[in-house]
């Protein structure tokens, strides 16, 4: 009996997955809704989106699971922007894809780096699986979300 459970306890270590408790426990980062016509404020699950010039960041806010919550932003580089008629800034060219992703996970309604809500993903290429958990020096603010 065990040699019968000794066999088994080895089959069980030996299939076991080559991971780590703390990798496990880094959460999946959900893939941005699309944007339909360039419009942010036009597509589904946007609750609002704004201009930042001071950082030169357009940030989109969302509710994923249409609970009047805001549980996921972005932000995207500022690429160009301009003036309409009356002198207003207005933004004219995003970075296709964000630089920066927040998901409230535990739904606090807060996106705190510390309990790892923060991403950062270098290429700029989407939510593809390269992006890295971000950590803020303590000094920097996260933007707060509208409400
Ligand atoms: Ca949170
Ligand atoms: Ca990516």
């Amino acid at each position: 009996m065990k040699t019968l459970l000794a066999m088994i306890l080895s089959a069980v270590f030996m299939t076991a997955p080559l991971f780590s408790w703390a990798e496990i426990a880094i959460p999946m980062l959900p893939p941005e809704p699309p944007i339909l016509n360039n419009d942010p404020l036009r597509s589904p699950l946007v609750v609002d989106a704004t201009y930042d010039w001071r950082q030169n960041f357009f940030y989109i806010f969302y509710d994923l699971y249409t609970t009047g919550d805001i549980n996921y932003m972005t932000a995207r580089r500022v690429l160009r922007v301009g003036q309409n008629e009356y002198s207003n800034t207005i933004v004219e060219l995003l970075s296709e894809h964000a630089l920066f992703y927040w998901f409230d996970i535990n739904g606090d309604g807060k996106f705190r780096h510390e309990d790892n809500e923060m991403w950062i993903d270098p290429e700029e290429d989407g939510v593809n699986g390269n992006e890295q958990q971000y950590h803020l020096p303590p000094q920097d603010a996260i933007p707060p979300a509208p409400r």
